[in-house]
């Protein structure tokens, strides 16, 4: 690999077969500042992004800002925010650099930039992927966590803030002093009415900062919903490796992904948007019935998968994804989720569920159990305790959902089948470790333990005995026997 990098010079000189903007990156002005450029955003929403670029509207480029680490700046500044986004199908990849980012910028280092930059006219769209945790809410009612020590933070320093929500209410609030109208606030993390738990949160946020601005948010705030899915793991030391390789320039922070992409959005922009539609987006009046499609079916798949297959030995989704075993229980939670779901225009949810199988069978996608395991105490109550709920009320059977919620009790005991001990990634890890250090292998114990935690399961959920019981009957087979037991269980019943 050559040691030279990636950068607006060096794109006439790739291989052909490699795409490149097919404008000029010089020439992008940006009216969208993103907040958290993860790889999922650069898979997913900045492709779609290059796209309308492409097609000529060059005012769209993106500011991509990271409110914790300096990693992706570093990475991508010195290529001229170019990156690679490998396509990986089971029979080959496929290269595209994109440059629909024109800056980075690293909110704790400088937190005055990235407001006064949400406060630019030319700003129309503030978007998010800052992930679950990131809204500072609380998941079970969907409400501003105000004793959240970040929100306690920014409460007390709106000119320096570290949250999501602190940043753009004050970029909101210098907005409206000024005068400039609202930009759009565009959520694409994986909650469920995006758009509208990021209404509540932030209209909360600006009231208790100043009724006023509370007022305004109220009534001309635009938050769309919008469901987003394509499958982006963590980029490898190998990926960057095979990646430079192939373009002949090194390209420090590369992305990888599977073929499909969805974004299904909600029409709200007051002050304009891109034209996504030109990239394959939906663009759809109702899109809640999209996002507890893709909630329940796909992310509570996972989720499930994540800390069962942890649990017996398993590295990767694609790996479970192979096992009959683990193909058995998947087609059991669909078969107990569907019904919860209404269908949402031009979807069929039982193709729609063979195709999530065949996605978690791509071989050429890592995805790593681990990292799908994290922030569960964030994860659990949108991707399978509404399922858990309705079902419940509407009594149909619970059986492989409840098992997804104990495999997260065990994944909490912090080692797998084999006794090798894995980190707990959670906002709650401290809390969680307590609970499973006091309960040792007593499942009742254990399950008493994480069922009390109200913050995820709600009042009614730690009450219900019906619950309880389920949990608590896969909870002991899979502490005194193991995950293919608990599941060949539930597969002959
Ligand atoms: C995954 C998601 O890490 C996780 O929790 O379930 O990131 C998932 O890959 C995406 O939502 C797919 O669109």
């Amino acid at each position: 690999v050559s040691a030279a990098r990636l950068s607006r010079t060096a794109l006439t000189q790739l291989p052909p077969a490699v795409a490149r903007p097919a404008y000029d990156v010089a020439a992008v002005t940006c009216g969208i500042v993103h907040l958290g450029i993860g790889a999922f955003h650069r898979a997913h929403m900045a492709v779609m992004t290059d796209a309308v670029l492409a097609a000529g509207d060059l005012g769209w480029g993106i500011i991509a800002a990271s409110l914790r680490s300096a990693d992706t700046r570093d990475a991508l500044m010195p290529q001229d925010g170019l990156y690679t986004v490998a396509v990986k199908a089971s029979d080959g990849e496929t290269l595209q650099v994109i440059g629909a980012i024109g800056d980075v910028i690293v909110a704790p280092e400088k937190p005055e930039r990235l407001i006064a930059a949400m406060a630019d006219p030319a700003i129309r769209i503030v978007s998010l992927t800052v992930t679950e945790k990131g809204y500072c809410h609380d998941p079970v009612s969907g409400t501003l966590n105000e004793a959240h020590p970040d929100i306690v933070h920014d409460l007390a320093n709106m000119a320096q803030p570290r949250s999501a929500p602190g940043f753009i209410v004050a970029a909101l609030a210098r907005r409206k002093a000024a005068g400039i109208p609202a930009f759009t606030v565009l959520c694409c993390d994986n909650l469920p009415s995006n758009g509208r738990t990021v209404k509540r949160v932030l209209t909360r946020m600006a009231e208790l900062v100043d009724p006023a601005l509370g007022e305004h948010l109220r009534t001309t705030l635009a938050c769309p919903c919008t469901m987003v899915d394509r499958i982006v793991p963590a980029t490898t030391d190998d990926d960057r490796g095979r990646i430079s390789g192939v373009l002949g320039v090194t390209d420090a922070w590369p992305v990888v992904t599977e073929p499909f992409i969805q974004w299904v959005i909600e029409d709200n922009f007051p002050q304009g948007r891109p034209r996504w539609e030109l990239a394959r987006a939906q663009f759809a009046r109702n899109v809640e019935p999209f996002e507890h499609m893709k909630l329940r079916l796909l992310n509570g798949a996972h989720s499930t998968l994540a800390y069962l297959g942890a649990v017996a030995g398993h590295e990767t989704v694609a790996q479970a994804s192979h096992d009959p075993v683990f193909i058995a229980l998947l087609r059991g939670l669909w078969l107990e989720a569907i019904p919860t779901l209404a269908q949402p225009e031009g979807q069929d949810l039982a193709a729609y569920c063979e195709a999530l199988l065949v996605r978690f069978q791509n071989t050429a996608i890592r995805h790593r159990l681990h990292q799908i395991a994290m922030d569960g105490s964030q994860k659990l109550p949108q991707r399978l305790l509404g399922t858990i709920r309705d079902n419940l009320a509407a009594g149909r059977p619970i059986t492989h959902l409840a098992l997804g919620v104990a495999g997260w009790m065990r994944y909490v005991m912090g080692t797998n089948e084999a006794g090798e001990a894995h980190a707990l990634n959670d906002p709650l890890a401290g809390r969680l470790s307590e609970i499973a250090k006091d309960a040792g292998r007593d499942a009742e114990r254990l399950a008493d333990g994480l069922l009390g935690l109200e913050v995820v399961f709600g009042r009614d959920l730690s009450g219900s005995a019906v619950f309880r019981a389920a949990v608590v009957a896969h909870l002991e087979t899979l502490i005194s026997g193991s995950v293919q037991q608990a599941i060949g269980r539930v597969s002959r019943a």
